[in-house]
């Protein structure tokens, strides 16, 4: 990995839980990607790896759920990545090459975001390394189906347009989804993306829900999963940019996640935390716990195998 990727790359002054390990100890790399360029509404990601990287240093890394302890394998943390500001393309283009090297080592990388858009450049990157046998699953109280937001194409508003794009329509599954424009639900359901409102969640259960997704699971050899953390509901996260009532709880992700995780995740991203609206830092703990388990989840499937 000595190479060019490298050079954008910058070291955190905390790393992740205060743990950073060797490359040839654990999979997992930690990637901070503090994009902060097309919030609609409030922002201040830039710092949330830093605040997010500092949460986990207070919470258990055993998990009760999997019965794994994350101690045991741990994660290297790979610092920053150092971005453009003045173009958004420039910066997922950026995002696109740095993740690529990660990925295309054999990593699995968790991107600490920034915004949500992030996802357009990681995506793209596991396209690169992978192919399009390729399953995206999204938990967003948004659907971010918008072709064009304020005059951008490359607005957190159209995360999922440009990611579906790339993959089509058959590779993305949106969870959690409550704040759309009728625009977005017309297409919703004129395309049949595959999706579950955070309602429809809640009344249908845990088994049911997961029954749905390993079915779209199923249907690919690999799985992107990104976490926008408006998915849960602002009582537990209430640090985030555009903060959406009637979300999930954690147990509920929790849950969920605990049905589908298998050895096919090849990549999390953990976006959206916005420090400047979590003074109490709710937010960034629940990001570093779905950082844990989503590590625990892995671990725990590859050792069952
Ligand atoms: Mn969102």
């Amino acid at each position: 990995m000595e190479d060019e990727a490298e050079l954008y790359l910058v070291t955190s002054p905390y790393s992740f839980g205060g743990f950073s390990v060797s490359r040839d100890r654990s999979p997992f790399s930690i990637l901070g990607i503090p994009l902060d360029m097309t919030s609609s509404f409030r922002s201040g990601y830039r710092t949330a790896p830093l605040s997010v990287r500092l949460a986990a240093q207070n919470l258990e890394y055993f998990s009760l759920r999997f019965g794994v302890d994350v101690e045991d394998f741990l994660y290297v943390d790979e610092g920053d990545v150092i971005l453009p500001q003045d173009s958004i393309m420039k910066a997922l283009e950026v995002v696109r090459k740095v993740s690529g090297k990660f990925l295309s080592n054999g990593r699995i990388p968790i991107f600490l975001g920034g915004e949500h858009t992030l996802t357009v450049g990681t995506v793209r990157a596991a396209v690169d390394v992978y192919g399009k046998d390729l399953c995206v699953l999204v938990f967003d109280a948004h659907a971010d189906l918008r072709v064009e937001y304020g005059g951008s194409r490359y607005s957190h508003a159209c995360t999922v347009s440009r990611v579906m794009e790339l993959l089509g329509k058959d590779s993305i599954f949106l969870a959690g989804v409550r704040a759309v424009s009728k625009a977005e639900y017309e297409r919703l359901r004129s395309e049949g993306i595959k999706h579950l409102t955070a309602r429809s969640m809640r009344r249908a259960g845990i088994k049911q829900v997961a029954s749905s997704l390993h079915e779209f699971l199923g249907s690919c050899s690999r799985v992107y999963l990104s976490v926008d953390m408006d998915v849960f509901d602002p009582a537990f996260a209430p640090g985030v940019a555009t903060p959406e009532p009637e979300g999930l709880s954690p147990y509920e992700f929790f849950e969920v996640l605990y049905e589908v995780m298998n050895k096919k995740f090849i990549a999390l991203d953990v976006t959206e935390v916005t420090p400047p609206y979590d003074p109490s830092m709710i937010t960034s703990m629940l990001a570093a716990r779905v950082v844990l388990e989503f590590m625990a989840g892995i671990y725990s499937s590859q050792r069952a195998s």
